[in-house]
């Protein structure tokens, strides 16, 4: 058995009802809007209405809670639940605080703290050595998760009540507590973390395709301050050889806060800016679009949204008003599929003034931020589209606004293109409609540490498009924290650096020529990474497999790697281990599985030891290893933009295992349409190296999409004899020789110039 319910006999459910009349706000507002209520008072109204601070809250239908328990029988390795700041391995909370769900700003959080933060999966992942399984608690309002981690009796299954047949067994405890809604849970039976991510996608989705141009280097500010500026940093970007596909405005690029408009004096013609600027260089830009909207009669979107009755109401049926950015705001009620539709409406290039094919999309402060509330969100009493209190749904508030926002993006292409949405808010399922990052972190050493953990957490609950504002979002970064920030970014899925409005310019080259060089050099591996991280999305999308990967999902039967959350994998085929401490010379790696091979990234060379390595590292780049058996598709050089690439050729790493084979995968498509999925317009080229021979073919059917690009360089690290010839045999074509060096000494074979086409098959015979 590896789970029981109510073993511990915590279900409850209370019973939805009206509030007893002579209850009924007895805690009433005064005329003045101010509220005095004494304990007495309180306590008399029980769970019938609260007050949190200077706000009440009534609830329509009385308490409501519900709660269950879940046994995990021979468990103590629990990982999942985010968003916290915390450690990848869930901690016992019967001496700490529970872990909170619900979705809020809370501007530089704290680390190791269990409260909510901007976004929330209630997913729980349990692990053992030849068992994974989860409990989904698909519930939205603010939910508490209790975990008791503890050694049990049991009885083995002769069920003989004899001693000596007992034997302690960990166990895991999981109380689930929901403010409202029903209990409605889902079992995944695993067995494999692998088959764990399958059956979750199979409930909620899995990770949208993202765009190509999305996997390369963001640009943000708050705030690039005028088109001068925004011309300034992107021609910076190619005066210091820096490639980078995306610029981003933060809010003060809106006519006072009005989104989807401009500021006429420093934005006056945005679509000049974004032709002759940037899409002359092939890149894009993203515009920020807050939930809330300015109470202005002559705004349209906001007379708009009131006429038709688009906002959230309070509890008394107007319009639910907080101050936000623009002052008086009143919030789209995003959970009525008429406001989405409506709102994906706006997104038409007519309708958009200023936007072009260019411009994507960032939703900030949708959880949804409200300045002044309780707890900075939105009154649990409000209510949305068909009378659901604000407390049902809190948590899928920026879910709903993110979905929204791609349909508009999909929708204004006539179809077509990929959108790129990127949310702070988020739920079970946002995966499905772009990518999420970590919100207001803090530019020191111990938020660039925990945001390893943070994002592995996200990538296991389905978000594997994630990432942190690299930099450190409050505050000035020292210039070794910023380095090692743009080291640890460029190896994570979502890559972009941003800053806070109250801190020095930082842009990439601002820290001296050396640290320059080093930036530079972490942006432009990354760039050569990326057909390696596109074809790791399109397993994501396809089977549901984290990009970025706890060490335990790939070695699930090593109880030393369970706990491991300052490395990670990236697919199957890369070891990452960021410096997140100052001034470190050497790093301690765990090389996991018995019978791995494992070989320096850059250098080729093969690490010998198992388990703890003890490497030596410097400033100039952080850990990657790649795990022998693997083959590794990678660009041979980099350009301005991910655009400016597409024809570059392909190197092929291979890294051989103890049988002296490989094997490896390539996708490719036009990056950034939807003609993938409607016309099979892809490659999905497999590569093999087997008894020295090393082959390409198409994985996937007839290969549909077509492309000039060839493969130029087959690099095998771990080739232990020195070949006397090197064959190619093209399909239908003529056998040719091919050159190559032969490192002897790190046992590396390079063959190069070879010339052969991504799309066509052939093998190379290594003789
Ligand atoms: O829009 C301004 C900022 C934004 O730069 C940041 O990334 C968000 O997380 N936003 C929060 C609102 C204000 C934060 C103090």
């Amino acid at each position: 058995m590896v789970l029981s319910i109510n073993s511990n006999d915590l279900l409850y459910f209370e019973q939805l009802q009206p509030p007893p009349q002579t209850r009924t706000s007895m805690l009433q507002e005064k005329k003045d809007g101010s509220t005095n209520y004494s304990k007495k008072d309180q306590d008399d109204l029980g769970l019938w209405e609260e007050k949190f601070g200077n706000f009440l809250d009534i609830k329509a239908n009385g308490p409501s809670s519900i709660g269950l328990d879940f046994s995990l029988h021979g468990f103590q390795h629990v990982y999942g639940i985010p968003q916290h700041a915390e450690t990848l391995l869930l901690k016992n909370t019967s001496n700490e605080d529970v872990y909170r769900l619900y979705n809020l700003d809370v501007f530089g959080y704290r680390i190791h703290s269990k409260m909510g933060i901007y976004g929330s999966v209630p997913l729980l992942l349990a692990h053992k050595p030849d068992r994974t399984i989860g409990v989904f608690w698909l519930n939205s309002s603010e939910t508490l998760v209790e975990i008791t981690t503890k050694a049990a009796m049991k009885v083995l299954p002769s069920q003989i009540p004899d001693v000596s047949k007992q034997r302690v067994l960990p166990q895991t405890d999981v109380c689930w507590m929901s403010e409202s809604g029903i209990i409605d849970s889902f079992i995944l039976m695993g067995p494999s973390p692998f088959d764990i991510f399958k059956q979750y996608a199979q409930l909620t989705g899995t990770q949208a395709l993202p765009p190509l141009f999305s996997l390369g280097y963001h640009q943000c500010r708050w705030n690039y301050v005028d088109e001068k500026d925004v011309e300034g940093v992107d021609t910076g970007f190619d005066v210091f050889n820096i490639p980078y596909d995306v610029m981003w405005l933060d809010i003060e690029h809106t006519d006072g806060k009005r989104y989807f408009t401009w500021d006429k004096e420093t934005f006056g013609n945005p679509k000049r800016m974004q032709k002759k600027i940037l899409m002359k260089k092939k890149r894009k830009l993203v515009v920020i679009l807050d939930p809330h909207i300015k109470v202005d009669p002559l705004y349209t979107i906001y007379s708009q949204g009131k006429e038709r009755g688009y906002f959230v109401k309070d509890r008394k049926g107007g319009d639910f008003e907080g101050i936000c950015w623009p002052g008086s705001s009143s919030y789209l009620d995003f959970t009525n599929p008429k406001v989405r539709d409506w709102y994906a409406e706006l997104f038409a290039f007519k309708t958009y003034k200023g936007s072009t094919e260019i411009l994507f999309a960032w939703n900030d402060m949708n959880e949804p931020s409200v300045f002044r509330g309780a707890e900075l969100t939105m009154q649990k009493d409000a209510v949305h589209y068909g009378n659901w209190e604000h407390r049902e749904v809190h948590n899928l508030y920026g879910f709903y606004q993110q979905m929204a926002t791609a349909e508009g993006l999909i929708r204004r292409s006539g179809n077509l293109e990929r959108p790129f949405v990127l949310t702070r808010s988020f739920f079970a399922g946002s995966q499905r409609y772009g990518a999420v990052w970590t919100g207001d972190n803090k530019a020191e050493w111990s938020y660039l540490k925990i945001s390893i953990p943070m994002l592995l957490t996200l990538s296991i609950a389905g978000i594997s498009f994630c990432g942190a504002d690299v930099g450190g979002f409050v505050g000035d970064p020292e210039p070794e924290l910023f380095v090692r920030w743009y080291q640890a970014g460029a190896l994570q899925p979502f890559f972009r650096g941003h800053a806070n409005m109250h801190t020095k310019r930082r842009e990439p080259w601002l820290f001296g020529e050396k640290n320059t060089q080093i930036i530079r050099a972490a942006i432009k591996e990354r760039y050569s990474l990326l057909p390696y991280l596109y074809s790791l999305f399109y397993q994501a999308h396809t089977t549901a497999e984290p990009v970025m990967r706890p060490i335990w999902v790939e070695f699930p039967k090593q109880l030393e790697a369970f706990g491991i959350e300052d490395e990670y994998m990236l697919g199957k085929a890369l070891l990452v281990h960021p410096v997140t401490e100052p001034k470190v010379t050497t790093v301690s790696i765990l090389l996991p599985g018995s019978e791995e091979i494992w070989y320096d990234f850059r250098k080729f060379s093969c690490l010998k030891t198992q388990g703890i390595l003890k490497i030596p590292v410097t400033l100039d780049n952080i850990p990657v290893i790649q795990r022998g058996g693997t083959i590794i598709p990678l660009k041979t050089s980099v350009g301005k933009s991910t655009e400016w690439m597409v024809d570059v050729p392909y190197e092929l790493r291979a890294a051989l295992d103890s049988k002296e084979s490989a094997a490896g995968e390539l996708y490719l498509d036009d990056g950034h349409s939807f003609q993938y999925l409607h016309e099979k317009q892809f490659l999905l080229r497999k590569f093999t190296f087997y008894q020295n021979v090393f082959s390409s073919r198409h994985a996937d059917g007839d290969p549909r999409y077509h492309t000039k690009c060839k493969v130029e360089q087959i690099t095998i690290l771990g080739m232990k004899k020195q070949p006397s010839t090197v064959t190619a045999s093209i399909h239908g074509g003529k056998n040719k020789k091919v050159a190559f060096t032969y490192d002897a000494k790190n046992s590396v074979l390079i063959l190069q110039k070879l010339s052969l086409h991504v799309g066509k098959d052939w093998e190379l015979h290594i003789q």
